[in-house]
């Protein structure tokens, strides 16, 4: 359960300016199906002169054509980007590869001042529930060797030896979504990272039905064997597509009446779960 905190903002915020001093590279998770929504706006001025690398995390559930998209769309901005299944392990070992790439410059840099292999220091950030604890973990694999304290570095910092090139710092940073923006609430509600217990679901199911037969015409039509007429305009349109996936389904209540709550519950459920396909909600 996610809870946003002003509080718990700020201090994660502080964290992790203080950590960011310590290290060469940040590697910044976004969902590769909300590549920018799941993007935390204040990341670029506190990373300021780091290399950067973007992991594409979850790419497993996204529409692939978009994901390769918004690879080239992060890369002419100057990042190195790659395409990450933190869960199963997909393109996680090339990470290390990236990462060394990444930092290329600052070794070079490094070896005109007499330093030779010292290893590049990383740090992992994202959003809440983007899958950094899932990927430091995939990441490390076996390398579980802590370095501890480092001489001049501050007290308390743990290091993960990932290999002779590269140290990791053991705790993510934390940062947050940009809240301003309704429709990057909304789609980052659609993937399950806000509280649903703070969400008026039906809306939201109606949002998702909007989108998915705008940009996956069949997605709906296949899973619940409804029929859907074109077009659909708004979401009173949308909430009689929600009454038939209901019918469809038996969620009723009592009296017969369709039950739109359990049918957003279960529409919701099979798209957070790629029972609707892969679908990518935003393009770059
Ligand atoms: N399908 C899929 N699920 C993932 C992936 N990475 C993480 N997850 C899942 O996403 C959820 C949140 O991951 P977690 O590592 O706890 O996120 P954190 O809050 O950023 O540390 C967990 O249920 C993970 O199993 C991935 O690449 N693919
Ligand atoms: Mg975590």
């Amino acid at each position: 359960m996610i809870q946003w905190y002003p509080g718990h903002m700020a201090k994660a915020k502080r964290m992790m300016q203080d950590n960011i001093k310590l290290i060469d590279v940040v590697i910044e998770l976004v969902d590769a199906r909300v590549p920018l929504s799941s993007k935390n706006p204040d990341i670029d001025k506190l990373a300021n002169n780091k290399s950067r690398v973007i992991l594409l995390n979850k790419y497993d559930m996204a529409d692939q054509r978009h994901t390769d998209a918004w690879k080239d769309y992060f890369e002419a901005k100057g990042y190195f980007v790659a395409l990450v299944n933190s869960k199963s392990g997909k393109g996680v070992k090339q990470v290390r590869e990236i990462v060394n790439k990444a930092c290329e410059e600052k070794i070079a840099r490094d070896r005109r001042k007499g330093i030779i292999n010292r290893p590049v220091r990383a740090m992992v950030v994202g959003i809440p529930n983007v899958g950094k604890s899932t990927f430091i973990n995939s990441f490390v694999g076996k390398a579980t060797t802590k370095t501890g304290n480092k001489p001049g570095v501050t007290k308390g910092k743990q290091w993960i030896r990932i290999n002779k090139f590269i140290e990791l710092l053991d705790t993510p940073g934390i940062l947050w979504p940009k809240f301003e923006d309704p429709a990057v609430g909304i789609r980052l509600a659609l993937i399950g990272s806000i509280n649903d217990t703070i969400i008026n679901k039906i809306d939201l199911a109606l949002d998702l039905i909007l989108f998915i037969h705008e940009n996956y015409p069949d997605a709906l039509k296949k899973r619940y064997e409804i029929e859907v007429t074109d077009p659909l305009e708004d979401k009173k349109d949308a909430a009689k597509v929600l009454e038939q996936v209901a019918i469809k389904r038996s969620c009723l209540l009592k009296g017969g009446e369709p039950d739109l709550e359990r049918a957003a519950n279960l529409l919701l459920d099979d798209f957070r779960s790629t029972r609707l396909g892969k679908i990518t909600l935003e393009c770059p």
